[in-house]
């Protein structure tokens, strides 16, 4: 192609003005997309504030996204980065969420689009800023979990990184306890030539394996169905990095979150699930998901928690 100095933007502009990222949302009213100036994009989903894709400039997709998720409204999205709040799993031993749904009700309830800002001096970035309340939850899940509560999520795109922030607010008298996390579906090429460090010298709990507590002594590499919440050392600051072929590929920095869940459903697990697919789709994927699990978040009147992830390309 033959490169014109003068060429037209791609993007509206301002004269005078640096171009802006663009921000629409879709005829339907489900999904709002932005894209930078340099190419780059990013969709989130109402439903749930589930992140659905975060491409770079030339179109590949770095979060995995089945492609028999339910994208109706109706179930959680088999992909992308949903939010779990205000239970991780199930917690049947526990009161106040013993009645919710797995992984809580923030990944299945509608959530508001409050608006777009770019960081001051540049163009070259664009926050999203989603909200949830109490008043927007439905009445049956408003009677599970009848605390009054404040959810402030923030999808903030850089050319090389994508920050999801999540401020919890207690807006009612009452006291309550949660735990949340970033469910994010990493896409990969092939689970066999993955390695993830920077766990080393965590325990863990095995899922997979009668919930016993292990160690880990070096760095992960996944060849049976995976399912481990990780205990990194305290005030770590070492980020977990995804390496394909040796090659790092994501760099996660945690704020906040001080676990870390490495999940592969491996064969038959994904065939188990109705909205995985393809069935080999388990090779092309690997969930890594920074959360407050441990112990559980109270928040009392008025207090707020806030915490993040930040995700590098490298
Ligand atoms: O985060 C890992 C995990 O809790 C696994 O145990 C696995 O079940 C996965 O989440 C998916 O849960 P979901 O409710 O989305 O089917």
């Amino acid at each position: 192609m033959v490169d014109r100095p003068h060429r037209p933007m791609a993007l509206a502009s301002t004269p005078g003005f640096p171009p802006q990222a663009q921000v629409t949302i879709s005829d339907d009213n489900s999904t709002v997309k932005a894209v930078l100036p340099t190419g780059e994009s990013v969709q989130v989903r109402l439903y749930g504030a589930t992140v659905s894709s975060w491409k770079t400039a030339t179109g590949k997709d770095n979060l995995w996204m089945s492609e028999a998720a339910v994208l109706d409204g109706s179930k959680a999205i088999r992909g992308g980065i949903p939010v779990v709040f205000p239970v991780f799993g199930t917690a049947p031993d526990k009161e106040s969420v013993a009645k919710l749904p797995q992984h809580g009700f923030a990944r299945i309830s509608r959530w508001e689009f409050l608006g777009k800002s770019t960081s001051e001096g540049s163009s070259s970035n664009v926050k999203l800023d989603f909200g949830l309340s109490s008043e927007n939850l439905d009445d049956n899940l408003k009677s599970l979990w009848p605390y009054k509560f404040g959810l402030l999520y923030s999808v903030a795109l850089d050319p090389d990184s994508l920050k999801t922030t999540l401020v919890v607010t207690n807006q009612g008298d009452e006291p309550f306890e949660f735990q949340t996390l970033f469910h994010t579906y990493f896409n990969i090429s092939d689970i066999s030539a993955i390695n993830i460090a920077g766990l080393e010298d965590s325990d863990y709990l095995d899922k997979v394996d009668s919930l016993k507590t292990k160690h880990q002594d070096s760095s992960i590499t996944i060849t049976s169905e995976m399912d481990r919440v990780y205990e990194p050392p305290k005030k770590s600051e070492v980020p977990v990095v995804i390496s394909e072929d040796g090659e790092p590929r994501f760099e996660i920095v945690r704020d906040n979150l001080d676990q870390v869940v490495v999940w592969n459903p491996w064969t038959e697990t994904a065939a188990k699930m109705a909205d995985f697919a393809p069935n080999e789709g388990y090779k092309n994927m690997v969930c890594v998901e920074p959360g407050s699990l441990k112990p559980w978040q109270k928040l009392e009147k008025g207090d707020a928690f806030e915490a993040a992830q930040t995700i590098k390309l490298v």
